[in-house]
């Protein structure tokens, strides 16, 4: 196996150096990471077309901006230590009632104001397998969350064309936790549009929210079976919840209707949230001089329930201090031109 190949990709403010991590396989996928955000910046595709299939930017300034934006798109980066809103930032525990930053309008989204997507991971390249674990460890009151939560991310990229993700999460006291990825994939090329490109979900409903965003605790139908290609009705403004029916099959896939790429997720998570950049900032310029817009790319973010501690019959998001949360998501890309 060759090494991982590590660069330095920038310096923060602070001049703490961030780096690059690029990954390689036998048919010639590369996915290369940053440590800022623990960021996927780019995943190639086999073939000689070169096919980049994530957004992403060429530089640290661009992501470090881009996290300053009102609503920011958070590129790749791992979000947590919550994913999705909490009304109003408030949520109890052991009968102690908690209140987060409240980063989005009055609520709180994705981690908050330091959330695991603006924070500096550190990384020990593994040259056993094309692999690199990248540690970070928030201090106890970060946006408000009780318990110092230790986190160890592992990407790997097989031979067989999947990318695994392996997040782990302990915490010094009860806390809550929902962590994943806010990869924008396009099968295309990130330079394209998803508009026709096909969803699948292994999921018949999604969570019915008000017009904050915030789930009502409803769920809502929009299929019989799982698996029905998600319609185009649906799609325009997609920022929805799915419900995983069944966790012994893959859970998504998106599937390119030309190129023969098609992407299946395979996750341990209840949920699938789907995002596809409504509300983006318009014109955000990524790699290559890309001019990116709303439909550049469709997030797969897998994950528990947003605001799930304020809602008691979705699923449990407490970490207890004694437990381990993992998420445990995989990335198959196949392509019958391509095995
Ligand atoms: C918006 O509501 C959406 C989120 O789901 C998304 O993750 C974010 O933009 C980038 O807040």
């Amino acid at each position: 196996m060759k090494p991982v190949e590590i660069k330095e990709f920038g310096q923060l403010p602070d001049g703490q150096m961030v780096y690059s991590y690029l990954l390689k396989n036998k048919h010639g996928m590369m996915v290369e990471f940053i440590s800022y955000g623990a960021v996927m910046r780019s995943c190639v595709l086999p073939g000689n077309q070169g096919l980049d299939v994530v957004l992403g930017f060429d530089r640290l300034e661009d992501y470090l901006a881009s996290m300053n934006m009102e609503n920011p798109p958070y590129f790749g980066s791992i979000v947590g230590p919550f994913a999705g809103r909490i009304q109003q930032g408030v949520f109890s525990l052991n009968n102690k009632v908690y209140q987060l930053s409240q980063n989005h309008g009055s609520h709180h989204l994705h981690g908050g104001i330091d959330s695991f997507s603006r924070a500096l991971w550190i990384a020990k390249p593994q040259t056993a397998e094309q692999s690199i674990t990248l540690k970070y460890v928030s201090t106890v009151g970060t946006d408000g969350y009780p318990g110092e939560i230790t986190s160890t991310l592992t990407y790997s990229l097989t031979d067989d064309n999947e990318l695994k993700m392996n997040y782990k999460a302990e915490s010094t006291e009860d806390t809550i936790i929902n962590v994943t990825q806010h990869h924008y994939w396009n099968l295309g090329g990130h330079d394209q549009s998803v508009e026709n490109q096909s969803i699948q979900l292994n999921a018949t409903h999604f969570l019915d929210k008000n017009t904050d965003n915030i789930p009502t605790g409803n769920f809502e139908q929009f299929c019989e079976k799982p698996f029905n290609d998600l319609t185009t009705g649906l799609r325009s403004g997609l920022d929805h919840t799915f419900v995983i029916s069944d966790q012994s099959e893959i859970q998504a896939s998106l599937s390119h209707p030309t190129n023969g790429w098609k992407m299946l997720v395979k996750s341990n998570q209840p949920a699938a949230h789907l995002f596809i950049g409504c509300g983006l900032p318009e014109n955000l310029n990524g790699k290559q001089g890309v001019s990116y817009h709303a439909t550049s790319g469709v997030c797969f973010e897998m994950q528990n329930f947003p605001d799930a501690p304020n809602h008691e019959h979705f699923p449990s998001c407490v970490l207890r201090k004694d437990e381990v949360y993992e998420n445990n998501t995989i990335f198959h890309f196949v392509n019958n031109d391509h095995v």
